[in-house]
């Protein structure tokens, strides 16, 4: 019965309001020394269209969960649409899973590579 329709709704989650066992609301709890977290919501998308992050010794902590009914993946990509280092597989809802790439101050892209999701491209930029 919780649905996330909003970025606030899902930070809310984040913030430590439990799931109650509903049909769409994810359990996964974000880490704590995450630089950014990224969620997949149900209608192909991204919980915000850009997001930030201070890297520490040049490295970003990318968080990325699955809070839909759909599998994703979640690729940092720089302007050409390069990948920079690993990835995240979010094969399930639920599924969840952190990365640590090596960025360097500027704009990237949070994607996910699966055909039809193209939508799901939104900004990192990184100070
Ligand atoms: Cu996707």
């Amino acid at each position: 019965m919780i649905r996330f329709s909003t970025p606030l709704l899902a930070l809310g989650l984040l913030l430590g309001v439990s799931a109650c066992g509903g049909d769409s609301a994810s359990g996964s709890t974000t880490p704590a020394d995450v630089d950014v977290d990224v969620r997949a919501l149900d209608g192909v998308a991204w919980n915000a269209s850009s997001y930030s992050a201070t890297a520490t010794d040049g490295v970003v902590t990318i968080y990325g969960a699955n809070d839909s009914s759909l599998p994703h993946n979640l690729y940092v990509q720089d302007g050409d649409g390069t990948q920079i280092g690993d990835f995240i597989d979010l094969p399930t809802r639920g599924s969840d899973g952190t990365i640590d790439v090596e960025l360097a101050p500027g704009e990237y892209r949070i994607v996910c590579l699966i055909p039809g999701h193209s939508a799901m491209n939104s900004a990192l930029v990184v100070d």
